[in-house]
């Protein structure tokens, strides 16, 4: 199949799992097209299966607001015209899924069909997508697509709740490649990280207000009251500058490491015993599974679609949000008992399995093939 893909091209967990998916499809055979802004960030073999277009937004002053839609449709256009693209697939509704829809009548003017598969990720169904300013658009688009997949179960009831919804949600959960987080622990240079006696724990995020990062730096302050231990810091977002005043009022300035935006996180992930994961709400929490895979057990909240990830006593712990006394208990009730943690490590990496890319793609297969069936009959 020759598909396209629009997806954010940043850090984002919906680029991330855009990007993993078109490279996986490509090497399945397909012809994948990622249109974007930018080239995806995890997206470093361009191959002759594997091609981005970039979408350009010429500046003009009469803009208040440069109109990013209107050169994604107009793109769109352009590139399935030009590779006789037969899909495309938006990732994160806004505004990708009305450029989309935008993009299939302008085609179809033309006599060309191109049906648009829409993947719902979460913030753009929670945060955004709910609010009054963009509620009917993301309606509309929702209930164009031809066929709609949201990565949670979580994702899929908040979307029918929080809109009126005629289209059936297909649930296809994010995946993992296995293979990339398959480490022996006895490689990773830990020593460079923290001292023997010292545990590690990590977070990863784009550190905006719903990762509740200041939960993150409570937990980790009382885990190293009780046992020595060194907090990994991954991401950029508006709330790096309060978490470091948070730290150094607290006087652990010098346990915590702020990595900044990587792109090497399975190296991180390699040293860590464990993550935290404490967000106002999540539609799914791709950074628990991709610390899973690692083998590293989870402490999080309990919210939106963390729990069909993260096994309560399990491969970690879940506690309400806010609750930082209860996940605290649960932290340490893990990295006190170096068999117990061991264990937990192994049950993190088992229930990862279940999450394997080679289970999940085809999933996307089969919707792609499905609807190109439908709107051949149509
Ligand atoms: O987590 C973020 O803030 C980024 C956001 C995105 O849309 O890129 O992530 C969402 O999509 C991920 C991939 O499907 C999910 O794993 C995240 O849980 C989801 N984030 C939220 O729902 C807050």
């Amino acid at each position: 199949m020759k598909i396209g893909i629009v997806c954010y091209p940043t850090f984002g967990g919906s680029g991330v799992v855009a990007t993993e998916l078109g490279i996986e499809l490509s090497k399945r055979g397909h012809e994948i097209h990622f249109i974007t802004y930018n080239q995806p960030v995890r997206l470093e073999l361009l191959s002759n299966n594997v091609h981005y277009h970039e979408v350009n937004v010429p500046e003009y002053p009469l803009f208040h607001y440069q109109p990013y839609e209107l050169a994604l449709s107009s793109k769109l256009v352009d590139m399935v015209k030009l590779h006789k693209i037969e899909i495309l697939h938006v990732h994160y509704a806004i505004p990708h899924a009305y450029a989309a829809y935008m993009a299939k009548k302008m085609l179809q003017e033309e006599g060309i069909y191109v049906p648009i598969v829409t993947t719902l990720h979460g913030t753009d169904i929670t945060l955004v997508g709910s609010h009054p300013f963009y509620k009917p658009a993301v309606t509309f688009s929702i209930n164009k697509s031809d066929a709609v997949t949201a990565v949670s179960s979580s994702l899929k009831e908040d979307t029918l709740r929080l809109f009126d919804i005629k289209n059936e949600i297909h649930v296809v959960p994010n995946f993992i490649d296995l293979e990339k987080y398959n480490h022996n622990f006895t490689d990773c240079q830990r020593g460079m990280m923290a001292n023997d006696s010292e545990k590690i724990i990590t977070h990863i995020s784009n550190l905006r207000p719903v990762k509740r990062v200041q939960d993150v730096i409570s937990v980790f302050y009382n885990i190293q009251k009780e046992i020595p231990a060194k907090l990994m810091f991954i991401g950029e977002g508006p709330e790096k500058e309060n978490i470091e005043l948070q730290c150094q009022e607290l006087g652990i300035l010098d346990k915590v490491i702020f990595f900044g935006r990587s792109n090497e996180i399975d190296k991180i992930l390699c040293f860590s015993d464990l993550f935290l994961l404490p967000s106002q709400t999540e539609s799914f929490g791709l950074a628990a599974l991709e610390a899973m895979a690692s083998g590293v057990p989870v402490i999080s909240s309990n919210t939106g679609g963390i729990p069909e990830v993260n096994k309560q006593g399990v491969s970690g712990y879940l506690s309400d949000v806010g609750d930082i006394d209860d996940m605290t208990t649960n932290a340490l009730h893990i990295l006190s008992d170096d068999t117990r943690l061991k264990t937990f490590k192994e049950n993190a990496r088992s229930e990862s399995l279940k999450f394997d890319l080679h289970a999940i793609v085809p999933q996307y297969e089969a919707i792609y093939e499905d609807t190109l069936t439908k709107c051949l009959v149509l």
